[in-house]
């Protein structure tokens, strides 16, 4: 077993490995595999590791997919350490043979129970969900986004971001405060550097950060700010309603300055950490409103007796153009539900897999971030 210096000076240690992953490693050193820590998911079942000797592009061995059981849980997510061989006569390429256990998980809880369970970021010690302090504000997706970090193993804080775009910032983290005691929350500007430092505060060399949230919300402009070099890809919200446009379409851990690992993530309508169905019901809530007073249960509101929706329709109480986009969105939703719960499903994407094709076709490079 190497001693403790040796692991200090092991070209890993800025990545976060030490004696506790060396020891888990044990067992694969013995059979001649390398430890390697995800810093990519490129496309299903396809990762950027970076190794004691560089950065190589892994693909995951039959046997590995054989043991996965088709579970998305068991293949490796950003962050995780992993056991890999360099391919043979192919440069730059590996072969990912095991996944070693998580410390920590950040998941999406998608429909479908245990088995749909997504790895959003393995091994991370803090978790900020980001909110913007625009019309994205909404204090129950923060309530609902706590209840999946509380499981997680890592620290949860929430980060009211754009405080430019408010008033009063300070009354909206007052108020998020009472609803989740305990929880630390944080204001923060991106453009004005606001709050910048108690963001970094966290940032400890070693430590693993991941920046979960919607899209737009700034994710990615706050990391930019955190890991000066990082140049990831920043995106403007629509006007009228202040979303984003799904700017970061793969899950990326950076190397800060400060030595922290910083983890960026796509926006939540890919990571839905709740039912969709329950955000849709929730939106029109007038509608689900009436629908319990329909006849039957299950009342499609079309032909059946007794339809509360279609009397709120004659009577001119509920706009014919308000049911029908509630339809639309339910009839997506139907559409979407089984893609959600494939593993890769956040990177399929249209246009992605062409872009991944690109890349994994050219040597890949990662970006490394030093201190200067
Ligand atoms: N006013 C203001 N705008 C900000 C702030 N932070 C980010 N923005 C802007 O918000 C937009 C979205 O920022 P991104 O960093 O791309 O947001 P994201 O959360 O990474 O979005 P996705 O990658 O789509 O999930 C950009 O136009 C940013 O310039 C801030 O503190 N104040
Ligand atoms: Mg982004
Ligand atoms: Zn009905």
């Amino acid at each position: 077993m190497a001693n403790s210096s040796s692991i200090e000076n092991h070209p890993l240690a800025p990545y976060g490995w030490d004696a506790a992953w060396a020891e888990a490693f044990a067992p694969h050193a013995a059979a001649g595999l390398e430890p390697a820590r995800v810093v990519v998911e490129l496309r299903r079942h396809y990762y950027a590791v970076v190794t004691a000797s560089g950065e190589l592009l892994a693909e995951c061995t039959g046997k590995f997919h054989h043991d996965a059981k088709r579970d998305p849980a068991a293949y490796p997510a950003v962050g995780d350490w992993v056991a890999v061989t360099p391919s043979a006569g192919a440069e730059g390429r590996a072969q990912l043979h095991a996944l070693l256990p998580r410390r920590s998980r950040f998941v999406r809880q998608a429909a479908g129970g245990e088995q749909s369970q997504q790895i959003i970021a393995a091994n991370i010690d803090v978790v900020f969900l980001v909110s913007g302090l625009d019309r994205n504000y909404n204090p129950k997706r923060i309530q609902r986004f706590l209840v999946a970090a509380r499981d997680s193993g890592a620290l949860p804080v929430v980060v009211l971001n754009k405080a430019d775009l408010h008033d009063d910032p300070e009354s909206v983290r007052e108020e998020i405060e009472r609803l989740v005691p305990g929880v630390p929350v944080v204001v923060t500007s991106s453009h004005t550097r606001r709050g910048l430092k108690l963001l970094g505060g966290h940032a400890a060399p070693g430590r693993t950060l991941a920046f979960v949230g919607s899209s737009g919300v700034g994710k990615s402009s706050l990391i930019n700010r955190l890991a000066r070099d990082a140049e990831l890809p920043t995106g403007e919200v629509r006007e009228k309603d202040a979303k984003g446009r799904h700017t970061t379409t793969r899950r990326e851990l950076v190397l800060a300055p400060s030595g922290a690992l910083i983890i960026d993530t796509p926006g939540m309508r890919e990571l839905q950490l709740w039912d969709a169905d329950e955000a849709v019901e929730e939106a029109y809530a007038d509608i689900a409103e009436l629908a319990l007073r329909c006849r039957f249960t299950r009342c499609r509101h079309e032909d059946e007796p007794g339809c509360a929706v279609r009397a709120a329709l004659e009577s001119g109480a509920l706009p014919p153009e308000r049911l029908a986009s509630y339809r639309k969105l339910k009839a997506e939703q139907a559409a979407k539900a089984p893609s959600l719960r494939k593993p890769g499903a956040v990177a399929s994407k249209p246009g992605w897999k062409q872009k991944a094709a690109e890349r994994a076709a050219k040597p890949f490079r990662h970006r490394h971030h030093q201190e200067d």
